[in-house]
């Protein structure tokens, strides 16, 4: 996603020259293409205001903290050191990458989906409605936190619904390619929508923006 780190920070010179900091990049929190009441009344302003500038920034924050210290560990060989951050990793950079999708494919503007994009929904569900019965009740059925998801297996090339727990990221942990996600965290609707997730996860097919999930079964189709 975003972040990726080109080379190792430290790299050994010749001539006495021993260590050389290297550019490298970090996760940034990536804008909105809407303002934060946009998707209202769907979810609300202030929601959309915690998650985005709250709850996705504490993941940037964190994520970026984990490599730093991932890539100390490395650079002193720290075998025990660099195992021990794997949950953070998994949790702070999967808060990220969730996220991220998250946002790209909500829209206060309805858009369709692609004729292909219809198509695989219809021959891997029977119909949209069964798709939708299906992804709903995926999400609603996370215990605890997680993640609804609408993924692709790109060896059997067949869309499948998914749960995911806490911020665990669908390509990493399953192999699947997201195309949509639902964050069933409370976070994402409890100010809203209370205890009741099944309103939240029903609503929230009014704001999403099929051209960007389109555009993902593309790129999922494609590689
Ligand atoms: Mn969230």
């Amino acid at each position: 996603m975003a972040t990726k780190i080109v080379k190792s920070l430290f790299k050994s010179q010749p001539l006495g020259i021993l260590f050389t900091p290297q550019v490298r990049y970090k996760a940034t929190l990536p804008s909105l293409k809407f303002e934060y009441h946009d998707l209202e009344p769907t979810i609300s302003r202030e929601i959309m205001e915690i998650h985005h500038q709250k709850h996705h920034n504490t993941y940037v924050v964190n994520y970026n903290n984990t490599i730093e210290k991932l890539e100390s560990a490395v650079s002193k060989g720290d075998t025990n050191t660099i195992i021990s951050l794997e949950p953070a990793l998994r949790f702070n950079g999967g808060g990220h990458i969730n996220h991220t999708i998250f946002w790209e494919t909500l829209s206060p503007c309805s858009s369709q989906r692609s004729s292909d994009l219809d198509k695989a929904i219809i021959q891997s569900f029977g119909s949209f409605e069964a798709f939708k019965n299906n992804l709903s009740a995926a999400s609603v059925a996370v215990q605890g936190s997680g993640w609804g998801w609408l993924g692709y297996n790109q060896k059997n090339k067949k869309l499948v619904t998914i749960s995911c727990p806490n911020q665990d990221p669908l390509f990493a942990t399953t192999g699947l390619y997201p195309l949509f996600g639902i964050d069933v965290w409370e976070h994402a609707y409890y100010l809203q929508y209370k205890n009741v997730r099944a309103d939240y996860v029903n609503a929230i097919f009014d704001v999403i923006n099929w051209e960007a999930v389109s555009k993902r079964y593309n790129d999922a189709i494609s590689q």
